[in-house]
């Protein structure tokens, strides 16, 4: 019996560290405020851990924006942070509208992201 124990913790660490496949889609936000510059020009830039997963084009002149852009990371695990920044493209510095940031699950998940600055952030995603 003693022997066992040895591997039955080397399989328990081995499946704490698997890597999953981590799938975001179905991008969009509603109610994107406006400034001095006119209506806003969304973007969205992707995080999974410390990894950047890049970002979206700009939709320009629209507070409901839709991106068809799908970011994929073979190395997600569950638990990791996925961090998403919707920014109002300006002609000097870009607008930080808000930040939405949640542990990944296992399974696909639907969330709406409520924005400091005012608006929605909606997005998908599948971990597995
Ligand atoms: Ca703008």
């Amino acid at each position: 019996m003693a022997s066992s124990l040895p591997i039955l913790l080397l399989v328990l660490c081995s499946l704490n560290v698997a890597k999953a496949q981590l799938k975001l889609f179905n991008l969009r936000a509603s109610d994107l405020p406006s400034n001095l510059m006119g209506t806003a020009d969304g973007y969205v830039k992707v995080f999974c851990g410390s990894a950047s997963l890049g970002k979206t084009s700009i939709r320009n002149n629209t507070p409901d924006p839709w991106w068809k852009e799908e970011f994929t990371h073979f190395k997600a695990q569950q638990n990791d942070v996925l961090r998403l920044e919707v920014y109002d493209s300006d002609y000097l510095f870009d607008d930080l509208l808000g930040v939405c940031q949640r542990q990944i699950k296992l399974g696909t998940h639907k969330h709406d992201c409520f924005l400091k600055k005012g608006g929605i952030l909606h997005y998908s995603y599948t971990l597995g």
